[in-house]
């Protein structure tokens, strides 16, 4: 709510993706349904909330280079343009791309496979890797998986996760972390609690952590 409040009041600022919680399915599963019902009385709140989800962007592009999204890759999509080209202002639906890029997850198995979340996809660093030559991407930029510092290479370096929700469930005990994108392209990665880590952006499409500019503050 506070994000969607921060959207409202700074549009050009803030682009908000949608992920696989955001559908009415999954809210009345995690909680989201009971808060609003707790809180407000009844479910108006959820029904608008869920109404909006349904117009949240699927991906961005940031600087034209870093492909942003909450799952991952799809077999039924090998370029952006087919991304823009389907609707997908609707309830996240159960098969298809649409589902696959706000449910599927890099595995280091090569290929497409079946994800152990259930009939999604997993896809491995020679999906990636073509996925961003086809269209001249240095990185994909995705979240919905824990991981414990916050944030995490895979598919030498084609991928990063990034999971935002520090301890979650209030019992994980995992980091948090930000991906800030400078003018020079270069990366840091801001980790909660509070620790930044560096990566300078080199020739050739790979990152490379720069020796000694990690630091805990
Ligand atoms: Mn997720």
């Amino acid at each position: 709510m506070l994000l969607v409040a921060l959207k409202v009041r700074y549009p050009q600022q803030i682009t908000i993706l949608r992920g696989n919680h955001e559908s009415r399915q999954i809210t009345q599963v995690y909680g989201f349904y009971d808060e609003c019902l707790r809180k407000y009385g009844n479910a108006n709140v959820w029904k608008i909330f869920t109404d909006l989800f349904d117009y949240f962007p699927l991906t961005t592009l940031v600087e034209s280079e870093i492909f942003c999204l909450h799952g991952g890759l799809s077999p039924f999509i090998e370029t952006l343009d087919n991304i823009r080209n389907f609707d997908h202002v609707q309830e996240i639906p159960h098969e298809g791309p649409m589902c696959d890029l706000l449910w599927s997850d890099p595995d280091d198995r090569c290929g497409w496979g079946i994800s152990p979340r259930g009939a999604r996809y997993t896809f491995g660093q020679d999906i990636s890797e073509q996925f961003n030559h086809t269209n001249n991407l240095k990185l994909i930029a995705r979240a919905h998986q824990l991981v414990m510092e916050g944030f995490n290479w895979g598919h030498e370096q084609k991928v990063v996760t990034i999971f935002s929700a520090p301890n979650y469930c209030y019992r994980c005990g995992n980091m948090a972390s930000i991906l800030e994108v400078d003018d020079c392209k270069d990366h840091t990665f801001i980790q909660w609690p509070l620790k930044l880590t560096k990566y300078m952006s080199v020739v050739g499409c790979s990152l490379s952590q720069h020796p000694g500019e990690e630091s805990r503050m």
